[in-house]
């Protein structure tokens, strides 16, 4: 979009350069406080979320907003799995309409911001009921706001502020969007560096689990929520549509258990939907899916117990 205006031939949101994929810096900025002093108060029933469900980046807003018991103070539009030339689109009814506007596109919803847009039309796009304007469209800020302005559990408390920090950074760089890196690498070169990452970073995670519960400790924080919506799509849809295929998440005993302990998380499965993974990134695609065509498999079972999962996890 420019300046609060939507065209087709806009430049998608991130770049390629030298054969390496480059995610585009976010603008929307604003933040959520308990004062109100910001401007956007946190009040239940004032904000309104844009999501989809296979976006790893709008799966941490939602995990927060659950870990939080926001679902009835903060509602949810999600768009089709699948994006279109209009990018992220909305049906008039059924599960993928958009209750708060009616809108058939989320560039509808950035085009309705009091302050022109200018920037990639992406998920999650939280937004201001009141004010009708766009609180924030970059998931960390979106997953920390919700966490420090809402009560609920505090999953980034201030002793641990500073490892969950340096976590985050860590699983962003090498995880999260290590795994775009890979899938969207141009050259061999970028791709071998980019899943050679990937893996060491879990690796270095699986070790790390040894004797532990979670990343920071005795106690779940925003690094593990923030880790999980990778995983949850790791076996079914990075290991074959972005090439992550060194291993699969099942091979690592501690992290499979690690990834089934957070989705028996109350509310965690809720937020999970592995056939709609399947269809968002397989996708029809001229560079890495020409026919759309959406594999059949893998089988897991996620369902397996925590108590199974926490057998592999000793030691
Ligand atoms: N910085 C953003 C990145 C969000 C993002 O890249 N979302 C993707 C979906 S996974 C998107 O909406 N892309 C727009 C598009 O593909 O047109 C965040 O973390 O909130």
């Amino acid at each position: 979009m420019i300046a609060g205006a939507y065209s087709a031939e806009d430049p998608g949101p991130d770049t390629v350069e030298g054969g390496e994929f480059r995610r585009s810096k976010t603008t929307i900025r604003n933040w959520i406080t308990r004062d109100g002093s910001s401007g956007f108060p946190a009040e239940a029933g004032r904000f309104h979320l844009y999501a989809a469900w296979n976006c790893p980046w709008a799966h941490r807003a939602l995990l927060m907003r659950v870990e939080k018991g926001l679902e009835t103070a903060i509602g949810v539009s999600y768009a089709r799995p699948r994006r279109t030339p209009e990018g992220w689109v909305f049906d008039a009814e059924g599960p993928y309409a958009d209750p708060l506007k009616g809108v058939s596109a989320l560039h509808e919803v950035y085009a309705q911001d009091a302050v022109p847009y200018t920037g990639p039309v992406t998920v999650p796009l939280l937004w201001d009921k009141v004010a009708d304007r766009a609180v924030s469209n970059e998931s960390a800020d979106i997953v920390r706001m919700l966490n420090d302005a809402f009560d609920g559990p505090d999953l980034a408390p201030p002793d641990l502020r500073e490892k969950i920090d340096a976590w985050n950074t860590r699983i962003y760089a090498q995880v999260n969007n290590g795994v775009y890196r890979a899938g969207f690498a141009r050259t061999q070169e970028a791709y071998d560096a980019a899943v050679r990452e990937v893996f060491a970073a879990l690796d270095g995670i699986e070790a790390h689990l040894a004797g532990r519960d979670w990343l920071c400790g005795a106690r779940y924080t925003e690094a593990d929520l923030r880790l999980f919506p990778t995983l949850a799509r790791f076996d079914v849809a990075y290991h074959y549509a972005f090439k992550c295929n060194i291993r699969r998440l099942m091979d690592y005993p501690r992290l499979w258990a690690y990834a089934r302990a957070i989705y028996h998380r109350p509310g965690v499965a809720g937020t999970v939907a592995f056939d709609i993974y399947k269809q968002g990134y397989f996708s029809p695609s001229e560079l890495r899916n020409p026919l759309g065509i959406v594999p059949a498999g893998p089988e897991i079972d996620w369902s397996l117990s925590d108590a199974a999962g926490a057998v592999s996890r000793v030691g």
